[in-house]
C-alpha cells in the first residue's frame, strides 16, 4: 500500500507536470483526487490494514494528498500566468506605428474659385456678408427698381411660398445689399455670394439653384471708372495678368448705365474658337451704377452717394477657371469628377 501510494504521488505530479491546459489538469484532479479517483481507491482498502498499520498509512495517505493538492494549485496558477501573459503579448498595440490614412475628401472646385474670389474682395477692403435664402419680394424685387409687372417677377420664373407673391427664394443676392444698405455705415464696400433660386429647366448651362456673387461699393464720388478699375483689377487677378477685358452697354432695372464686362478669350486670343462660341470673347459678369431709385429707396442721398455694383455666376466662373464643359458636372458630385481638382 505503501508503494501504491508512492507510485500514485509520482505519476500523478509528472502528470501534472505535463499537462497543457487548465483542461487537461481538471481531468488529472478527477483521474487521483477524484470521489472515483486512484487515491480514493486506495484509500478504500485502509479498512483491511491492522489497527497498528492504519494511523501511519492514513498520514501518508493525507500527505500524499497535500502535495497533489498544492502541486495542482501551483501549476494551475502557472498556467494562468502563462496565459495572462500571452493574452498581453497578442494584444498589445504598438502606438508607434504610422495609422491607417483616412479618406477625407477636399474643398468642391467652385469653392476653391469662390475663395480666390474672396480673397481678392477682401485684400481690397471688401467684407463678405451671408444672408436669408427664404427672401421678401419687397427685398428681392420693389427695393432693386423692379416694379411690379417686370418679367422676373413671374410666377413661372420664381419659387413664391404664398398666394400674393410677398415670400420666394431669393432670384439673386441683392437682397443682402439692400439689408447692408439699410444697417450700415456708408462708405460701404461688400460682397454677397450665396445660393440663388429661379425656375429653370436643368441643362449644360441652366440650373433652378445655383450660385451668385454680388458685390457694391457706395461712396462720394464713385464713378464708373471706380467700376472698370477695381473688376478689371479683380477679373487679372483670377485669370492672370494681362487678362484682356470689354465693357458692352446693357440694362439692368438696378443699375444707370449699365454694362457686360467680357474677358478676350485665353483659348484663342479673340479669334473665335468652341470656347468662345466663336465670339473671340467670355462674358464673366453683369454691373454698373446703383440706380438712384435704388439709393432713395435705401435713404441714401443720390446727389450725395454715388455706387457701383456688379453681379456674376460663381458656376459659370469655376466652369471657365477650372475648364468645365457641363454644369451639371458642378451639382452632381461625382467623386471621379471632384476627385480631378
Ligand atoms: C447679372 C448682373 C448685377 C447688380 C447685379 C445690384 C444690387 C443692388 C443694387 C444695384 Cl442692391 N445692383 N446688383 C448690379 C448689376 C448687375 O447682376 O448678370 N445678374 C444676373
Amino acid at each position: 500500500m505503501k508503494e501504491q501510494l508512492a507510485k500514485i504521488r509520482s505519476e500523478a505530479l509528472a502528470a501534472f507536470e505535463g499537462a497543457k491546459t487548465s483542461a487537461e489538469l481538471d481531468a488529472l484532479r478527477i483521474q487521483y483526487l477524484g470521489k472515483k479517483g486512484e487515491l480514493t481507491a486506495v484509500l478504500k482498502q485502509m479498512g483491511k490494514l491492522s489497527a497498528e498499520e492504519r494511523p501511519a498509512m492514513g498520514q501518508l495517505a493525507n500527505e500524499v494528498r497535500s502535495a497533489l493538492e498544492a502541486a495542482l494549485e501551483e501549476t494551475g496558477k502557472k498556467m494562468e500566468e502563462i496565459a495572462l501573459q500571452e493574452r498581453l503579448k497578442a494584444e498589445t498595440i504598438d502606438v508607434t506605428i504610422p495609422g491607417a490614412v483616412q479618406k477625407i475628401g477636399h474643398k468642391h472646385p467652385m469653392y476653391i474659385a469662390l475663395d480666390e474670389i474672396k480673397d481678392i474682395f477682401i485684400g481690397m477692403g471688401f467684407t463678405v456678408l451671408d444672408g436669408p435664402e427664404v427672401e421678401l419680394a419687397a427685398l428681392n424685387f420693389d427695393r432693386l427698381n423692379a416694379e411690379e409687372g417686370h418679367p422676373s417677377r413671374d410666377w413661372s420664373d420664381t419659387f413664391y411660398f404664398d398666394e400674393d407673391s410677398r415670400v420666394m427664394l431669393r432670384s439673386q443676392t441683392s437682397p443682402m445689399q439692400v439689408r447692408a444698405m439699410d444697417s450700415m455705415e456708408l462708405p460701404i464696400r461688400i460682397i454677397a455670394p450665396g445660393r440663388v433660386y429661379r425656375k429653370d429647366e436643368v441643362d449644360a448651362t441652366h440650373s433652378p439653384m445655383f450660385h451668385q456673387v454680388e458685390g457694391m461699393v457706395i461712396d462720394k464720388g464713385i464713378t464708373m471708372s471706380d467700376l472698370k478699375g477695381t473688376l478689371n483689377t479683380v477679373i487679372e487677378k483670377l485669370y492672370g495678368e494681362g487678362t484682356v477685358t470689354r465693357f458692352r452697354p446693357h440694362h439692368f432695372p438696378f443699375t444707370e448705365p449699365s454694362c457686360e464686362m467680357d474677358i478676350q478669350c485665353h483659348k484663342c486670343g479673340g479669334k473665335g474658337c468652341p470656347t468662345c462660341k466663336g465670339e473671340g470673347w467670355i462674358e464673366v459678369l453683369g454691373a454698373g451704377m446703383i440706380h438712384p431709385n435704388v439709393l432713395r429707396m435705401a435713404g441714401i442721398d443720390p446727389d450725395v452717394y454715388s455706387g457701383w455694383a456688379f453681379g456674376m455666376g460663381l458656376e459659370r466662373m469655376a466652369m471657365g477657371r477650372f475648364k468645365i464643359a457641363d454644369l451639371r458636372l458642378i451639382f452632381e458630385n461625382d467623386v471621379r469628377f471632384l476627385e480631378q481638382f
